[in-house]
């Protein structure tokens, strides 16, 4: 059975493939059917992880899953939340040469620029959505919340996005700093997954 992958993020299509590896399907990255990038307006990561999976499914007419996941800044009362991949465009934030993940990474650091450690916690959070059809009405809802705190400055190269700029206690080094097979075991997009696995068999039976 073929199921796609809504997600046009290279990167986090990565991640999900590795995670989802084990599963007997066959999963297709959205791009390989030209779809065009499906319009985020929710308001949470909820509604666009299904607003993603339903707009895939609708055009392939396969069961699609999605990804809308973000970093969630205490200090910057959960921004940049929603609107972390596109966070420092929305503040016309463009430092000359800098691209968007390193001036979404700039943008944050100078907002907790004085913020002292107790008061830099921030968490990743992944919700992942599976439609089994477009219309389906009861999508299978999976979330991976994942706490660390917003680092001084960024290190390491491993990783996508926010990854440089967030330490993570277990490890203590940044996300960007682990070999993927560890990241891919504890993050947020991990245990959403987790969940996502263990419940797989009931949702795509006929
Ligand atoms: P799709 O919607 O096409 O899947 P996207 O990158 O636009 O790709 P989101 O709207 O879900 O996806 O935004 C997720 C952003 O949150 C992502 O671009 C990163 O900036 C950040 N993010 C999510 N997971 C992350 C991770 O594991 N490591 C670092 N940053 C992450």
């Amino acid at each position: 059975m073929k199921v796609v992958l809504a997600s046009g993020n290279r990167k986090k299509l990565a991640e999900l493939q590795l995670i989802l590896g084990h599963l007997a399907i066959e999963l297709v990255p959205q791009t390989t059917f030209g779809i065009p990038e499906a319009v985020e307006d929710g308001l949470s990561f909820v509604e666009n992880a299904i607003i993603k999976a339903r707009h895939a499914a609708r055009l392939t007419g396969l069961p699609a899953i999605a990804d809308d996941s973000g970093l969630e800044v205490d200090a910057l009362n959960g921004a940049p939340g929603i609107y972390s991949a596109r966070y420092s465009v929305m503040h016309e934030y463009a430092p000359p040469g800098m691209d968007v993940d390193s001036a979404n990474n700039a943008l944050v650091l100078e907002r907790m620029q004085g913020v002292e450690e107790s008061g830099r916690t921030a968490r990743f959070q992944c919700v992942i959505a599976l439609m089994r059809y477009p219309e389906d009405p009861m999508p299978l809802i999976c979330q991976g919340t994942w706490e660390g705190r917003i680092l001084l400055q960024a290190c390491g190269t491993n990783g996508f996005g926010y990854d440089p700029i967030f330490h993570v206690p277990s490890h203590n080094c940044a996300s960007a700093q682990l070999p993927p097979e560890v990241k891919n075991s504890i993050s947020h997009r991990a245990l959403a997954l987790q969940q996502l696995l263990a419940r797989w068999p009931f949702t795509l039976q006929e």
